[in-house]
Formats: C-alpha cells, sequence, structure tokens
C-alpha cells in the first residue's frame, strides 16, 4: 500500500517536475512590452513578394502545380520590379491606418528577397540587384512603422530540406535536415542582424513533416537569445490546430501568439492572436483578383479587434514592383475610416461585449465602443447589462440614440437614417476599468 503510494507520488512529483521544466524552458516568454507595443498596434500590413508574382500563380503552393519545378526555378532571373518603391509601400501601409509590415523574406519557395550570404537564390541575383528589404526597413523607419519579417521554415528548393513541392508530392534524395536546420538559423540570425531590431519573426510551413517540435521550440529560443525583444508566432514549433491557427498545447509547443489564417479569429483574451487575411483571394498577386469591398475590410477588423486580436492584412504587389492601385485606393479608404474612429482601435482590448451577428465592441479606459454592423428587424438592440455603472452614452457616427436600460439589458436605437452602413460606432462610459468587466456574450 505504502509502495503504491510511493509510485503514485513519484509519477506526482515526477510530471510536475517536467511541468515546471517546461515553463521553465521559456516557452513563450515573451518580452511583456514588445508583446503589449505589438498589440497596441492592432493592424499591419502583410506583403507576398517574389520573382512568382511573375506568373500570377499562389506563392504558396504553384511550384511544381501550375508551374514545373524547374519553369519557376528559373523565374528570379527575369525579375525585375523596376517601379518597386520602398517609400511608396510603407507610405500606403501608414495612410492606411497600418502600424507595421510583415513581408516574405523568404517563402515555401526558398527565394530570398535579401542578398543572403547563405544562397545564391536571392535579389541580388536577378536583374534588379536591389535590397528589397534593406529599402523597406530604411522607409518603415521614415514612417515610424515597424518592420517585420515572415520566414518560411520548409524550404521546396533547398537541397537539404527534403520535400520539393506542396504536400510533399516531390522529395529529394539527398536531404540533410540538421543541416538544413543551421541554414535557417544562419538566415533568420542574418535578417535580425541586418535589419533588426524586427518585430515580429512570422514563421510558417511548421506543418510539414521534416519539421519538428524539438527544431521549432529550439529555433524559438535561439531567435530570442539573437533578439529578446522579438515577437514570434505560434509557426515557429508544432501544435497549430487547422486554418483556425491555435496552438493546442502551448505549454509543449513554443510561440507567443496564434495565427487564425484567412478567418476571424474567437475572442480570447488570454492569449495573443493575430487573424491573417488577404485583400483579394490570393496571396501573391493575381490579375483581377476578386477584391473585398470597404464594408468588408472594416467589418474584418473590427470583429477581430473586437475579439481582442490583431489583423495582418495582405497585399500582393505586381511583378513591376507597385501595388495595385483599386488596391492601394481601398486601404487609403481603411486609413480614412480610422483617422475618424481610431481611438475605438489602436491601443484597446476586445470586449466586453463578445463579438456576433450584431457586431463587437472594443475598451479602453473607462470606455466601451460598440461597432453595430446588424440591427434587429424591429425595435432596439438589446444587449446583456454589465456588471458595472454606464455613466454616459453618446453615439460616434451621427444621429440621435435613444437608451433603455433595465436589470438585465441594456437597449440601444438609433433611427434608420442615422445607421452607419459599415458600422454604426457608440460610445459607453463607465465608472471603472472597463476592461476589469467580465465579458459577455449576447444570445
Ligand atoms: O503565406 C500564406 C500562405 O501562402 C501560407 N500561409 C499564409 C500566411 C500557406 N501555405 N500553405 N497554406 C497556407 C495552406 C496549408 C494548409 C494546410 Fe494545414 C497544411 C492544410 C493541411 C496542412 C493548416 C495547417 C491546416 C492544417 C495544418
Amino acid at each position: 500500500m505504502l509502495r503504491l503510494n510511493n509510485s503514485i507520488l513519484s509519477c506526482f512529483l515526477l510530471f510536475v517536475a517536467t511541468s515546471c521544466l517546461a515553463a521553465e524552458k521559456g516557452y513563450s516568454k515573451a518580452d511583456p512590452e514588445a508583446l503589449k507595443h505589438w498589440q497596441d498596434m492592432r493592424f499591419g500590413m502583410f506583403i507576398h513578394w517574389g520573382p512568382v508574382s511573375l506568373t500570377g500563380h499562389e506563392i504558396g503552393w504553384s511550384r511544381g502545380r501550375q508551374t514545373p519545378i524547374d519553369k519557376y526555378d528559373q523565374l528570379y532571373k527575369q525579375f525585375n520590379p523596376t517601379e518597386f518603391n520602398a517609400d511608396q509601400w510603407v507610405r500606403i501601409a501608414a495612410e492606411a491606418g497600418m502600424k507595421y509590415i510583415v513581408i516574405t523574406s523568404k517563402h515555401h519557395d526558398g527565394f530570398s528577397l535579401w542578398p543572403s550570404q547563405y544562397t545564391d537564390y536571392n535579389i541580388a541575383n536577378t536583374p534588379f540587384k536591389r535590397d528589397v528589404l534593406r529599402e523597406l526597413a530604411q522607409a518603415c523607419e521614415k514612417y515610424n512603422v515597424m518592420f517585420c519579417t515572415y520566414y518560411s521554415v520548409c524550404d521546396w528548393y533547398h537541397p537539404d530540406y527534403p520535400l520539393g513541392s506542396p504536400a510533399g508530392k516531390s522529395k529529394k534524395t539527398k536531404h540533410n535536415m540538421p543541416r538544413y536546420f543551421e541554414y535557417i538559423k544562419n538566415q533568420t540570425k542574418e535578417l535580425i542582424d541586418n535589419y533588426g531590431p524586427l518585430g515580429l519573426m512570422w514563421l510558417d510551413g511548421e506543418w510539414e513533416k521534416p519539421w519538428t517540435r524539438e527544431y521549432g521550440n529550439e529555433l524559438y529560443a535561439f531567435l530570442k537569445q539573437v533578439q529578446p525583444t522579438l515577437v514570434i508566432n505560434n509557426r515557429v514549433s508544432k501544435g497549430r490546430r487547422g486554418m483556425a491557427g491555435i496552438t493546442k498545447q502551448p505549454h509543449l509547443n513554443a510561440g507567443d501568439f496564434d495565427t487564425p489564417e484567412q478567418e476571424i479569429g474567437g475572442f480570447n483574451r488570454d492569449r495573443p492572436w493575430e487573424t491573417n487575411m488577404t485583400i483579394c483571394q490570393q496571396w501573391a498577386w493575381k490579375p483581377n483578383d476578386k477584391m473585398k469591398s470597404l464594408k468588408e475590410c472594416i467589418q474584418i477588423l473590427l470583429h477581430t479587434v473586437g475579439g481582442d486580436g490583431n489583423m495582418l492584412f495582405n497585399v500582393g504587389p505586381m511583378p513591376n514592383g507597385q501595388i495595385e492601385p483599386r488596391q492601394v485606393e481601398r486601404l487609403k479608404e481603411m486609413g480614412d475610416w480610422l483617422k475618424k474612429y481610431g481611438n475605438t482601435v489602436y491601443g484597446t482590448r476586445g470586449g466586453p461585449f463578445k463579438p456576433g451577428k450584431w457586431g463587437a465592441s472594443t475598451c479602453k479606459d473607462n470606455k466601451i465602443h460598440l461597432f453595430i454592423m446588424n440591427w434587429p428587424k424591429e425595435g432596439p438592440l438589446q444587449l446583456p447589462a454589465l456588471s458595472m455603472k454606464i455613466t454616459d452614452v453618446a453615439v460616434k457616427t451621427g444621429g440621435t440614440l435613444k437608451v433603455n436600460r433595465t436589470k438585465e439589458m441594456i437597449e440601444l436605437n438609433v433611427p434608420k437614417d442615422n445607421r452607419d452602413p459599415i458600422a454604426t460606432v457608440i460610445e459607453l462610459t463607465v465608472d471603472g476599468k472597463a476592461f476589469e468587466i467580465q465579458p459577455v456574450k449576447r444570445n
């Protein structure tokens, strides 16, 4: 009996010890200040670009599919985006209200958008020759935009990486994953040394078999050592579930934030997250790609920040180096909206009313911002009562506001003509810190 108890006890102690060890190893230990700084930004620009843009096909899965591998790998010899202007790109981002940019330094196709000393398959060997990342990093400094890099840990081009095309359809006979891992460390360090300090290192391609949790956690620790303030997404390691992008066992898998892809993340204040989404359908440029309306763009942004997430909104510049004028126009419209209502987005937290079909909310200090996007067919919008006293109510998008408060409900109504087709913005003032209110859900 005693012996049994002992073995149960030692099992338990072993469990506690390994859990502590995992915690001590520092998985997901982001620098709190750097993490908050990035979260407060709420809105960033994702940029997918490279020689693949010449074909109009997708950067993430056209090598060995739409374009035969040997042809794909020669594209860089024609990559000459003479109209590229880093200043213009960063100004477009800044005027859209975006506070950071994340550019594909290297995607799954293995091409390096900077003159890396570790491979010849890079921008210096294109007819263009210029260091795109250097120019962008400098422009970011000028416009006070945080410069960040995307980097794919899968690399179908590199001879040491075992796989050669999407879904492992082609494989390499001579591969050397440990040596390829050194290549990753060298390149990511080179990015930090040359263009850092970086805001984020946005890794991707981690779902492929050759990438292991061990590699991921080691890369995380390595990068934090090179730049302690670096914020790293969850795709550095394993454990991400589907396109919803949530890491299943964050105590085992490194990463500072979750990454829902092409969908809006669910309300979550416990773990930072960032939705990544395209302005059109494709990540890389595609001619005549279907573009989202302004209403969709703003509503996606508001549902995201309302769930306490960031939004990384993607453009795929054209092979000549320009961002499509219609996309620039759309981004400018988003910026115009944010010029008016940016205080309801930047530096806020999601809630306390959880997002739903009706709309979303954010809060900061003693203010709650409601974004009403769908009114009931008849009568006022009813929201559940809060655990804090509301001292003032105002409609920011114009018109009159009728408020009725009961014990269970806050009823709000704005005349139909005064409702904003994108979002009617209402500000509630409470007599305390709005973030401390227990989040509530409208049924
Ligand atoms: O860079 C953009 C895309 O090119 C890249 N990620 C964004 C940010 C990307 N590459 N492939 N994919 C996205 C789609 C891959 C989907 C899947 Fe899966 C990989 C389906 C199954 C394995 C995602 C990861 C869902 C489950 C695991």
